[in-house]
């Protein structure tokens, strides 16, 4: 039995559902609120480029994408320097009544992660950029920890493989404490690189870390998701990472689109009946959706555990 059940009439979003020119959806921050589900999506736009858009559904599965883009990269500041070549991959964490929008900001210096606030997903106000470059994946815990705001990210190195670290801050703008919690494991299926998915979810066991891990192979990297569980009080602590994937790409739409062989997550909705709906770009081209029992994922990394690193 799959870990997660992929829901019937994926893919649940596509270039052809949205009403400007774009060639892609994918890559999309979900999250619940005032009983709808809003979706920020990328699309790459015709010149390689990318932007985030805005869709809502009632359901969760049936979205309506709104008329016009959601964010495109800044024309103010700092913000237009480091945002000149694209925004992409967007989390969205909500804490104190307010949303934080993380993502990645492309430039010619590199890649950087941008944070936004949103208390409607109507005015938008952007805080900061977060990280210098090369980093991307950063996805910020829905809690205080010790009263300080903390952060799964992915830097980019020459002499690792691209990790997962922490980092903590006491106002979203400085942030420090860094240390790496979790690495690819050489010969496995995220052996090649690493990087955190959806923001984490709060179980009684731990908080559920979805990330995706790579696998390099003679025709490309294959992109799949995986479970690790990180302890309640200090989520530096992973007290488990499932030694199996949860994902894989499988699907035509996973296999061939803009880029073969991907299912990439940025977004995790649980619900109160017990079930998640994972949401995740099929092979960077359309957004799907599935289902899985949290208790399951949890158990995943519990039962067939392998080391963080
Ligand atoms: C990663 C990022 C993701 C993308 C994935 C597969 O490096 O660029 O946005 O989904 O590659 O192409």
């Amino acid at each position: 039995m799959p870990v997660i059940s992929r829901y019937q009439n994926n893919p649940i979003l596509t270039k052809d559902n949205v009403p400007y020119e774009v060639a892609t959806v994918h890559n999309a921050a979900v999250v619940k609120h005032n009983n709808q589900y809003i979706m920020i999506f990328r699309s790459h736009r015709l010149n390689g480029r990318s932007i985030l858009g805005k869709a809502v559904s009632d359901n969760g599965f049936d979205f309506k994408v709104a008329p016009k883009p959601f964010m495109t990269p800044s024309k103010d500041g700092i913000f237009a320097e480091y945002e000149e070549y694209g925004i992409e991959d967007p989390r969205i964490t909500l804490i104190d009544d307010e949303y934080l929008i993380t993502y990645s900001a492309y430039s010619r210096h590199g890649v950087r992660i941008g944070l936004a606030k949103t208390k409607d997903f109507i005015n938008i106000r952007r805080l900061s950029l977060i990280t210098e470059a090369d980093y991307r994946n950063v996805v910020i815990f829905p809690e205080k920890f010790n009263g300080l705001y903390a952060r799964l990210d992915r830097p980019h190195s020459e002499i690792s493989p691209w990790s997962v670290w922490i980092s903590y801050s006491p106002d979203l703008i400085y942030w420090g404490e860094s240390k790496v919690i979790m690495k690819p494991l050489t010969y496995h299926w995220d052996e090649m690189k690493i990087g955190p998915g959806a923001p984490p979810i709060k179980t009684q066991k731990g908080w559920l870390n979805i990330y995706h891990g790579v696998f390099s192979t003679m025709d490309g990297s294959v992109y799949r998701l995986g479970v690790a569980l990180h302890d309640l009080k200090d989520p530096s602590q992973i007290i488990a990472v499932a030694d199996e994937w949860i994902l894989q790409p499988e699907e035509p739409y996973e296999i061939t689109g803009y880029v073969h062989n991907v299912v990439f997550s940025c977004a995790a909705v649980p619900e109160n009946d017990g079930s998640v709906k994972i949401y995740w770009g099929g092979a960077d081209k359309v957004m799907c959706v599935g289902t899985a029992n949290i208790n399951d994922l949890v158990d995943l990394c519990l039962n067939k555990p392998r080391k963080p690193y």
